[in-house]
């Protein structure tokens, strides 16, 4: 499950305690939700963390995403992975500590584990309990031989590793998915130095990346003709609704996805089809006909552009493997050494 605003950290509230304070009584995590949904819509340019689509329905809809012709990252993905398993699991080496960020289903690892027999551990991490102890036990009973230790937590904030019977010597991340490009160049560099300073010396990345390509194929991507993405952006709405006495009217925001070529990222919004004012439990914000909910920023980056970012990060870029069409990208980025 991708999580990928820098969680309470996004929470730029003109008055966040006033919106907690209003807040549906319920769990914290309801209250953080209250005001991080208030905080948002009340930025002179909306938005809302994108975090929030992936409830039950969001992630369906993200599976179905995932099939669509027209979204080529997860096939392109995993048949990069099919392809060079071998050399990704002689990269990683005996011993190795695996460590796998935002791991939900654990579907692309089931490719590197099949090739990588004498990894000293698995340590999958992810935010949803009870899907990632599910995923644990059907991955004990493939790799009977394999220990796998799972970490429930919020991957973007610092955690700590369970120590491993075999004792491990070295630690490498896995990070498939292209979920890098959600997060701000900013967070970006943040969130791979801290996955750096988890790995230490002679540590290792194995990343996803999407990359710059025809604007076409990417408009395509996020405008499926099926119309799976529009539901996915517009279920953020419907989840505002159910979980904080929302009375958005799905009917009156469309979804708007599209390329801004100067920032190198697809934009996904909102945009309110008329005038209207939307109550949340005791707040209510107003929006003008046109005005949009920016959901989503998905960075797409050339070689050279993520090189330049993981070396801010702290890491070197070791190994680059791509598809024919080079349209995806995955990299083995290793944790340059401190200089003195
Ligand atoms: C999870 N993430 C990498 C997807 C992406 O392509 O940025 C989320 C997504 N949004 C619309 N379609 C898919």
């Amino acid at each position: 499950m991708p999580i990928v605003e820098m969680t309470r950290a996004a929470a730029h509230a003109a008055d966040p305690k006033a919106a907690v304070a209003n807040a549906p009584e319920s769990s914290s995590e309801t209250a953080d939700f209250y005001a991080e949904v208030m905080a948002g819509l009340t930025l002179p340019v909306k938005t809302l963390p994108c975090k929030y689509f992936y409830d039950e329905r969001g992630s369906q809809l993200f599976d179905e995403i995932c099939e669509l012709d027209e979204y080529y990252p997860t096939r392109t993905e995993a048949a990069i992975m099919e392809r060079h398993a071998k050399e990704m699991a002689a990269l990683l080496g005996p011993d190795c500590r695996l460590v796998e960020y935002g791991s939900g289903s654990s579907t692309k690892t089931r490719i590197l584990l099949d090739s990588a027999p004498d990894l000293a551990a698995y340590v999958p991490v992810d935010i949803s309990r009870v899907h990632l102890h599910k995923t644990a036990e059907g991955l004990r009973r493939r790799y009977s031989q394999l220990e796998i230790l799972p970490v429930c937590a919020d991957y973007t904030t610092p955690f700590a590793l369970p120590e491993t019977a075999r004792s491990a010597s070295r630690t490498v991340a896995y990070f498939p998915g292209s979920t890098i490009g959600n997060f701000h160049p900013r967070q970006a560099q943040f969130f791979l130095a801290q996955i750096a300073a988890l790995c230490g010396e002679g540590g290792g990345l194995l990343i996803g990346v999407d990359l710059k390509k025809d604007p076409d194929v990417l408009h395509a991507a996020y405008n499926d003709a099926r119309g799976v993405t529009a539901a996915f952006n517009l279920n953020v709405l419907d989840r505002i609704n159910q979980e904080l006495r929302g009375e958005f009217d799905l009917d009156s925001f469309a979804h708007h996805a599209f390329y801004n070529e100067e920032l190198g990222r697809i934009e996904m919004h909102l945009v309110s089809q008329k005038d209207q004012t939307v109550n949340i439990c005791e707040g209510a914000v107003t929006f003008a006909a046109g005005e949009t909910i920016h959901t989503e920023c998905s960075y797409k980056y050339s070689r050279d552009g993520f090189a330049r970012l993981a070396e801010s990060a702290g890491f070197q870029v070791s190994r680059f493997w791509t598809d024919p069409s080079k349209l995806f990208s995955v990299q083995y980025l290793t944790v340059a050494p401190v200089k003195e």
